[in-house]
């Protein structure tokens, strides 16, 4: 008789010896609870790994929910996205290393609910991804609500009486709906219950791997899974439950296969050299940083004030001129419903030295042109800073006297010079006049680029002069 072969497969490389990144005083059980899908998962992938050589190139996503546990497990590359947006973390992530093997792992909720523009998205573009969609019917981790993919009648915390079409819809069949699409390439549905549903996983696992591992595209496999706990089931009744009643309405199988026609694809290379970055932007060239830029110390500007009033295009200016001196620059408006009244706001970094984090939380200067701005952000600014008052607009005076406060009518001064609402450009002069960073000619090129109009362009400038010789006067 032939001597049998044994194999020993111990844990997969992929997955981590030991769970020394998971608090608590027994590092080696999991969180999962008993019968829950996501640890069987979680094997299942980091065996194909393993086996393909892929978890050193891995970058493994997970969001929130369960799913968010797998960064105590996964031996790879984790980041974690929050609720949803797994999909855009792995785009960013796949574009900037098209090398490593991304997996966005993500649960009914996080996919179906309040990720839903994400997958479709990401789906759509064809990324190269490998989407392992966790399909339990149920939000788990928040203990029991109804997700999209909820059964009719199905009860849970939110939907006690069972889950009704009228009231909350019908169940979302995700794979179906992302088999619509063009761009991808391999979609598949699978029950992870039985040995036979099991090993169906797992080829589906590999085989979505593999695909992208060949830089094929986009490719989404559904699990269905138990969570016995959001169920209140035990975990063999949960296996039936899976069997009689999900898998009838999610029905396993493969919803798209291209992939033996699909092409590897190589995205064009998405970064621009600066000269590139500056001809898209219709600028000319910017200086590489000169002697006296190099001296400038990281100026943290907030610029705030009703919509309409350009508080935001004089954010841009300043930070374009700043960028044409070769200094290193950011710029992020903040608006939403304060496009329609209240307070718009942008946060501009200038700075010789590189700018780690472009947000403006506590400026050394504000630029208030309206009362709400000068109320919002008033308290924000540094100890030391100075801020700058529309005073045509605010009748208060600074509650704060450890600040310089610059009392200036900006709007008054841009109606004196032709335009009341050439504001912005006063205060930008003012800017020029308090901080000497860069040139009133830098300023001048800004505004050429900006405004096509010589009437415009004259008043403007005018008005950038105006507040450079009020802020002289000081
Ligand atoms: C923006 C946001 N909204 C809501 C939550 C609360 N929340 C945490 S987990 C979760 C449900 C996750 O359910 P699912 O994606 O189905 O994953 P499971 O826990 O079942 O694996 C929710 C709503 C959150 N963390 N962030
Ligand atoms: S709550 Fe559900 S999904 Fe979360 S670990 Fe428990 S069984 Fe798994």
């Amino acid at each position: 008789m032939e001597k049998m072969e044994t194999v020993v497969k111990g844990k997969p490389e992929a997955l981590c010896a030991t769970f020394d990144r998971k608090e608590g005083s027994d590092k080696q059980t999991t969180h999962y609870c008993p019968g829950c899908g996501h640890g069987r998962v979680h094997k299942l992938i980091a065996e194909a790994l393993s086996d393909m050589g892929l978890g050193d190139k891995t970058v493994f996503i997970s969001p929130v929910g369960c799913s968010v546990f797998a960064y105590y497990y996964m031996n790879t590359g984790n980041v974690q996205a929050p609720h949803g947006r797994a999909p855009a973390v792995a785009t960013g992530v796949s574009r900037a290393n098209p090398n490593s093997i991304v997996i966005s792992y993500q649960g009914d909720g996080d996919l179906a609910a309040i990720g839903t523009a994400e997958i479709l998205h990401a789906a759509n573009r064809g990324e190269h991804l490998s989407v392992f969609f966790i399909n339990n019917a149920i939000y788990g981790m928040t203990g029991g609500q109804m997700a999209p993919t909820t059964l009719l009648g199905q009860k849970t915390q939110t939907t006690p009486r069972g889950r009704s079409a009228m009231n909350e819809g019908h169940p979302i069949r995700m794979a179906e709906i992302i088999a619509t699409l063009e761009a991808p390439i391999y979609v598949e549905r699978t029950s992870c219950t039985d040995t036979k549903g099991i090993m169906k996983t797992r080829k589906a696992i590999r085989k979505a791997i593999k695909l992208q591992s060949e830089k094929k595209g986009f490719t989404f496999v559904e699990i269905l899974t138990a969570c016995p706990t959001g169920w209140k089931k035990t975990p063999s009744d949960s296996i039936k439950w899976i069997q009689n009643e999900l898998e009838p309405y999610f029905k396993p199988g493969v919803y798209k296969d291209v992939s033996d026609k699909a092409e590897p694809l190589h995205r064009p290379e998405m970064i621009m050299d600066s000269e590139e970055i500056f001809k898209s932007l219709g600028l000319k060239k910017g200086k590489t940083p000169s002697s006296s830029a190099a001296a400038v110390e990281e100026k943290r500007i907030k610029i705030a004030g009703f919509g309409g009033q350009g508080a935001l295009t004089a954010g841009v200016m300043m930070a374009t001129a700043g960028m044409n001196e070769g200094l290193n620059v950011s710029w992020i408006p903040s608006y939403g419903p304060e496009m329609r009244g209240g307070t718009a706001n942008c946060s501009v970094i200038v700075s010789s030295k590189r700018i780690g984090n472009p947000l403006v939380r506590n400026p050394n200067i504000l630029i208030a042109m309206n009362g709400p701005s000068l109320d919002a952000f008033e308290n924000d600014v540094v100890q030391g800073g100075t801020i700058v008052v529309n005073s045509s607009l605010i009748e208060r005076k600074l509650s704060r006297s450890d600040v310089k406060a610059v009392y200036v009518p900006l709007t008054d001064i841009a109606a004196k010079v032709g335009l009341k609402a050439a504001a912005n450009s006063v205060a930008l002069g003012v800017f020029l006049g308090l901080e000497n960073i860069f040139s009133r000619e830098g300023i001048y090129e800004v505004l050429k680029t900006s405004l096509k109009k010589k009437d415009a362009l004259e008043i403007n400038i005018k008005a950038v002069n105006a507040g450079f010789e009020f802020a002289k006067t000081l």
